[in-house]
């Protein structure tokens, strides 16, 4: 069963400074012994821009929270701060001041309930010296964390990433309607989280028409609110965008508030940002960040003809720096997003319309034709956006669906 994960990591420095001694006399390091299980793995001297030590700043509390360990341990010279910048397979690479490593779970964290490294956390890394892994032997606390519920009745929730500033919503254009369900949804765990959100529409080439594109452009910007940068951008070089006349796609986009072009992209995350491009598989995410970075630095593969969906190319969890830019995290496609518990996340995302539901004559009011309910109202008064309203009410009538079905025992 797993548990919310926010804010939850502690540093217990009793315990620790124990088993971290124990460790270090025993030069010992936990699960591998030998390096065999990382067999298969891409070594980490071909790894492309793979962010510096300093690109990234932990927040106060986690370096206080690191010195806290230290101290415990006595001031071990083994021990360094680190940040998680890739996961493979479950194997975290770990940058440090000091270099670029593998490394394997303390055993306090893979036999007990502590919680393991996601990318983007910042963790104490033991760097034995004569083994060519290092130990990660505590997650320090997360400033944030996207979690996903993976939706099994016994109630998995997983954390995709940690220590998030900003999360890039990414919706291809082109072959299907654009999908405002799951834009809105993507937005509502996003917010959830903490973190900032925009929009990208990838594969702006292969909408219809420029008006086509101002049109889901416009889409985007009535479901969300006008606080919500919506970007489109076209990320496959000149060549292959011949015909599709970039410029009037632009301008189109731009008159229906929207940004356009990979510039707009780099200006949303800025030097010292974490962002994160969540989509499905397929939607463009690795081809949009081998076009910031300017060399193809991540892995793509073409759509399936028939229906357009990804072939899950992307499997690693993996952070780039951009240059000029902050760092991005490029995920696998996610299938699917269940909303559970995000309630939290619906608000922030449509405040407005949360805000008027607390003016329905019953508390429990699922506004599907009770009497006295007022988003009705606010609908037949047209004085909130009716997609807002709809959207809202669409997505609660999930978690209250989904509350229902889960197992008691999942803490939410
Ligand atoms: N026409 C067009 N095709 C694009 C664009 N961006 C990406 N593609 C194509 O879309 C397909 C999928 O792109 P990827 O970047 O691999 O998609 P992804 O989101 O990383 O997919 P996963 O790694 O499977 O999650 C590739 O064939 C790309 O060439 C674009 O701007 N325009
Ligand atoms: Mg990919």
């Amino acid at each position: 069963m797993a548990k919310r994960s926010k804010g939850k990591t502690k540093v217990r420095t009793s315990s620790l400074a124990r088993g971290a001694k124990a460790r270090r006399k025993k030069g010992g390091t936990g699960t591998l012994g030998d390096s065999s299980a990382l067999r298969g793995l891409p070594a980490l001297e071909g790894l492309a821009r793979v962010p510096a030590f300093g690109d990234l700043s932990p927040s106060k509390r986690q370096r206080a929270a690191y010195q806290a360990f230290v101290e415990a341990c006595e001031g071990d010279p083994e021990l360094e701060l680190g940040f998680v910048c890739r996961l493979d397979r479950n194997f975290p690479a770990v940058r440090s001041a000091s270099g670029l490593y593998r490394a394997e779970h303390a055993e306090r964290i893979y036999k007990g309930d502590l919680e393991r490294p996601a990318v983007g956390d910042w963790v104490v890394l033991r760097r034995p010296e004569a083994h060519d892994v290092a130990l990660i032997e505590e997650v320090l606390p997360r400033e944030q964390a996207l979690v996903r519920w993976r939706g099994s009745q016994r109630g998995d929730l997983q954390v995709l990433a940690a220590n998030v500033d900003l999360v890039l919503i990414a919706q291809p254009l082109g072959r299907e309607a654009l999908s405002l369900n799951r834009i809105a949804r993507s937005a509502v765990v996003a917010a959830d989280s903490g973190a900032d959100i925009a929009v990208l529409l990838t594969k702006a080439d292969r909408a219809a028409s420029p008006a086509e594109l101002a049109h889901d452009v416009a889409s985007v910007r009535a479901l969300l609110g006008e606080n919500v940068q919506v970007v489109a951008l076209a990320a496959l070089d000149a060549a292959t965008r011949e015909g599709a006349d970039m410029e009037a796609r632009a301008e189109a986009c731009r008159t229906a508030g929207g940004h356009f072009g990979l510039a707009s992209v780099r200006e949303l995350v800025a030097p010292g940002t974490t962002a994160l491009v969540l989509g499905e598989s397929g939607a463009g995410k690795s081809t949009l960040l081998n076009a910031l970075l300017g060399e193809e630095a991540l892995e793509t593969s073409s759509v399936r003809r028939a229906d357009d969906a990804g072939r899950h190319t992307t499997v690693a969890r993996r952070m780039v720096k951009v240059p000029h830019a902050g760092v991005i995290i490029d995920c696998p496609g996610l299938r699917n997003l269940p909303l559970v518990g995000h309630e939290h996340g619906l608000e922030k995302v449509f405040g407005e319309v949360a805000e008027r539901a607390w003016e329905c004559r019953f508390r429990d009011c699922t506004h599907h034709g009770e009497p006295g309910c007022a988003l009705a109202a606010a609908f037949e008064a047209a004085d909130i956006r009716p997609e807002r309203i709809e959207a809202y009410i669409a997505l609660l009538d999930e978690m209250r669906r989904h509350a229902s079905a889960l197992d008691p025992d999942v803490a939410l």
